[in-house]
């Protein structure tokens, strides 16, 4: 008789943050291009947005996610945006510093604000496809991860879609460890 595994499922909220125009919106389509979209209240400023991945063949997990809508003046529904959230996407435009500068003075400052302090990220630098405008250099992301203790770097192009998944994925493998789920 064959075996059956035991089928582990799991459910997490995560947010992207970063300023204006650094391609968030355009890093969850690119992410949830095939998936449902669900829950858009446009009232409430934020778009809500699920998708389901399978890590493995026994781990289920449903991410749940908040994308600002228009501008990232969230101060209204702030607790609500971050309530019960287990991670987040830190992400900053390769072409421009100040996004850079932003994410330890801003975004990371938020996230360890209103997060628990458990909660995971990754750092993100996009928008690599525009290599004659980039001005902040791989180097630079690597050693703001570290400085961070973001739980990896990576460089995307939500144009190309490139590395989208692998971002998403290095993200939710990192909260299912932090559960104590080895992938
Ligand atoms: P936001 O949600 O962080 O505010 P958006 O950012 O996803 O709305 O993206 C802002 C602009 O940057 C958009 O251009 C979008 O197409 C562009 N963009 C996002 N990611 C990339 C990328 O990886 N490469 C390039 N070249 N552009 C990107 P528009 O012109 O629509 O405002
Ligand atoms: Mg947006």
């Amino acid at each position: 008789m064959e075996e059956t595994k035991e089928i582990r499922e799991f459910v997490f909220k995560i947010t992207v943050l970063g300023e204006a125009a650094v391609g968030k919106t355009s890093l969850l389509n690119r992410f949830c291009e095939d998936s449902f979209q669900d829950d858009y209240k446009p009232t409430l400023g934020a778009n809500i947005i699920r998708k389901d991945v399978n890590i493995e063949e026994s781990t289920k997990v449903r991410l749940i996610m908040w994308d600002l809508a228009g501008q990232e003046k969230y101060n209204v529904i702030r607790s609500m945006y971050f309530q019960g959230c287990e991670g987040a996407l830190l992400v900053y435009d390769v072409t421009r510093y100040n996004t850079f500068d932003n994410i330890k003075s801003r975004w990371l400052r938020d996230f360890k604000k209103y997060i628990r302090k458990e909660g995971v990220y990754v750092l993100i630098g996009n928008k690599i496809d525009l290599t004659n405008d980039r001005v902040v250099p791989t180097e630079k992301g690597k050693d703001l991860a570290e400085k961070i203790k973001a739980s990896h770097f990576i460089e995307t192009s939500a144009k190309l879609g490139e590395n989208i998944e692998e971002a998403f994925l290095l993200l939710v493998k990192q909260i299912l460890s932090n559960h104590g789920v080895n992938v």
